[in-house]
């Protein structure tokens, strides 16, 4: 009790409302006036981030599954911007469209009363040309007002901050602006205390999952929210009770380029009742038909799918078999 008690007062937590702040940073930086970022711009980002970083699993197939090695260093966003900033068609980015793209990858804090909360950044995916990803999420499809971050941190700011359902939320910066607003709606809403402990010694078996696309909450929140709560139960209790997964180039819950199906039921009901701890598991990808077109090995995170099978091989590069997980080097590569 004391132990826990003193882990809370001294940690950043982890938001999951503060997300809403990172969504309002994004949205501000392409409202109108901005950078506002339509197809033409998002094709050019994820062309760009998939041309540094889609070979780095070692199939050029659309999906970045080693994202360990898909860096700044690697990327290079400066490499895109128009000359002197100024919009100049859709083979570079603007100043403000930077801005947008910064916005979306940066880490964000915001400091309530008594307590400092977090959030991680978007990684590039080369997938933004979703329109059902990042399109969706952030930017709009080139109309903020149409994004999910929009509509999400705008009844945030007027009816948990500003407490004016007239407020204007494009307008409302800093986030912070009232920490006892801040404060309330993380006690009202969050759910990130990492010290799983009480869950794990009753028995408790979790499997997080999250496609390593998704637009609407960071992975690398995910990945810090796992890494708190190891270091709160303690890494061999973690390890007994725990996985975590990331599907390369899956969308928040699923869609996108990557193999989104996984029968994560099945592998939980396996381990509580037949005591079979889950390792590799098998992602898919279906048609419409619901005939099985692509499949990946699920790899524990921090390992990722690397392809393995004959080169330059479309059909065996859309199969499990031929990929297998890796640890990313501590070079990045
Ligand atoms: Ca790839």
């Amino acid at each position: 009790m004391a132990r826990g008690t003193a882990f809370r007062q001294h940690r950043a937590y982890q938001s999951a409302d503060q997300r809403l702040g990172a969504f309002n940073a994004t949205a501000r930086a392409a409202a109108p006036g901005g950078g506002a970022f339509g197809p033409a711009k998002a094709a050019l980002l994820a062309r760009h981030v998939r041309d540094a970083c889609d070979g780095l699993d070692g199939v050029a197939d659309g999906i970045v599954a080693n994202r360990a090695a898909c860096t700044a260093e690697r990327t290079r966003l400066e490499s895109l911007r128009c000359v002197d900033g100024v919009d100049a068609g859709d083979t570079c980015l603007s100043d403000a469209q930077l801005a947008v793209v910064n916005a979306w990858t940066a880490d964000h804090a915001f400091q309530g009363s008594n307590a400092t909360y977090s959030s991680k950044g978007y990684a590039l995916s080369g997938n933004e040309d979703d329109p059902s990803g990042f399109g969706l999420w952030a930017t709009g499809n080139g109309d903020v007002r149409q994004s999910g971050y929009f509509v999400m941190q705008d009844s945030t700011v007027q009816y948990y901050l500003a407490k004016d359902p007239k407020a204007d939320s494009l307008g409302y910066t800093p986030w912070d602006r009232n920490p006892q607003a801040l404060d309330a709606m993380a006690a009202l809403n969050d759910a990130t205390d990492p010290d799983i402990g009480a869950f794990i010694a009753h028995g408790g078996k979790l499997i997080v999952w999250q496609g390593g696309s998704d637009a609407a909450l960071s992975v690398d929140s995910t990945i810090d929210y796992m890494m708190q709560m190891a270091r709160a139960v303690g890494p061999e209790r973690a390890a007994a009770a725990t996985r975590f997964y990331v599907a390369p180039g899956v969308n928040h819950c699923g869609g996108g380029v990557g193999p989104d199906q996984t029968d994560l039921l099945v592998a939980l009901d396996r381990w509580v009742m037949e005591n079979a701890a889950p390792a590799t598991l098998l992602a898919e990808k279906f048609d419409a038909e619901g005939a099985p077109v692509q499949s990946l090995p699920l790899c524990q995170y921090p390992l990722y799918p690397q392809y393995a099978g004959p080169p330059n091989d479309a059909a065996a590069s859309k199969k499990a078999a031929n990929f297998i997980c890796v640890a990313p080097q501590s070079d990045g590569s």
